[in-house]
């Protein structure tokens, strides 16, 4: 299947200097309370008092979490799946792939997991990388990619020479050996060492009634925004953008990105610009091209963090504002 790209041409590199005029005019809309409307389906941000809340997650856990997992590595998240897998987490921190994407040149070289066996029982299992491999990644992503009823794990892989690959793992089961985490599926590698990518999410970008998976490649250098279809073994690119990131080099903040859901629409992904100070909304439409909705809408200041909300999401800024970005249907 051809790969189709953003109809946008590549622009010029965006100067840091100071905003055109059209900008101020969101910027100063923005400080008096307006809503922005970029167009009648596009992006509405309005500030908002309070800080934005974390994710709610209002199903209890299926299992406490265990006590192994204080032994993951810093700075980096367990997270709770709803199935088959009830935690996952990275350890086994190491310095053998010293780039700093994250803020610091320590990674994992396993991760862990609670599962259910077969017979019901919750073991840990763990998945450890050969020596040339770590995992680049601060969060374990839980989801029950091809919907047959165990869940999967997303992970962003790192190789000294081909750089990030995201990898897919599922629950395997032996007769013999019980539960283990097998690899199902994986993305091309981003080319050479140190080049990342970010996940943004899972959704069923294309309308075919599968899950596919977005992510953002190179965010700190022309970053593409690129959906997947997971056809195991590969993680195959459907659609890509340009000129996007959800990372901002050094931080241990991945979350820039969010998908949205629109009744009776395709899913929107709302992530930022190569700036970090607009934010874009690309659809993947029939038959097969992307619709932007609300061109670049500027922030007053660097996004460094974007968590979704019903109907939109809530950002966070550098200047410690937050922000209701809203979609409109
Ligand atoms: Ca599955
Ligand atoms: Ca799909």
């Amino acid at each position: 299947m051809p790969v189709a790209t953003h109809p946008h041409s590549r622009p010029p590199p965006r100067a840091r200097g100071p905003l055109p005029f059209g900008a101020w005019v969101w910027v100063f809309l923005l400080a008096i309370g307006q809503p922005l409307d970029a167009n009648a389906m596009g992006l509405t941000v309005v500030p908002q008092a309070q800080a934005c809340p974390r994710e709610a997650n209002a199903a209890p856990a299926l299992q406490p979490l265990p006590e192994q997992a204080a032994q993951r590595i810093a700075d980096s998240q367990a997270a709770a799946g709803r199935h088959d897998v009830a935690w996952a987490w990275l350890g086994s921190p190491t310095l053998r792939y010293p780039h700093r994407a994250l803020g610091s040149p320590t990674h994992a070289a396993s991760v862990h997991a609670l599962v259910r066996s077969r017979s019901g029982s919750w073991q840990v299992v763990e998945l450890r990388l050969p020596l040339h491999r770590v995992y680049e990644d601060r969060v374990p992503r839980i989801v029950d990619i091809d919907r047959d009823g165990s869940e999967e794990i997303l992970l962003v892989e790192a190789d000294a020479i081909k750089g990030a690959s995201l990898v897919v793992l599922g629950v395997g089961h032996t007769a013999e050996n019980g539960p283990a985490l097998v690899e199902r599926a994986r993305s091309a590698f981003a080319g050479s060492p140190f080049r990342w990518l970010n996940p943004v999410g899972v959704d069923d970008f294309d309308a075919d009634g599968r899950l596919d998976l977005a992510l953002v490649l190179t965010p700190h250098v022309g970053g593409e925004l690129q959906l997947l279809h997971y056809r195991p073994p590969a993680l195959v690119p459907f659609a890509r953008a340009l000129d996007v990131s959800n990372h901002r080099m050094g931080a241990v903040e991945q979350a820039l990105a969010v998908i949205v859901q629109v009744q009776g629409q395709r899913p929107t992904v709302v992530v930022p610009d190569m700036t970090l100070r607009a934010l874009h909304a690309l659809r993947w439409d029939a038959p097969g091209r992307w619709t932007e909705l609300g061109d670049g809408m500027p922030l007053p200041d660097r996004i460094e963090r974007l968590l979704p909300q019903p109907g939109g999401a809530c950002a966070t800024l550098a200047n410690g504002q937050s922000l209701r970005v809203t979609l409109a249907p």
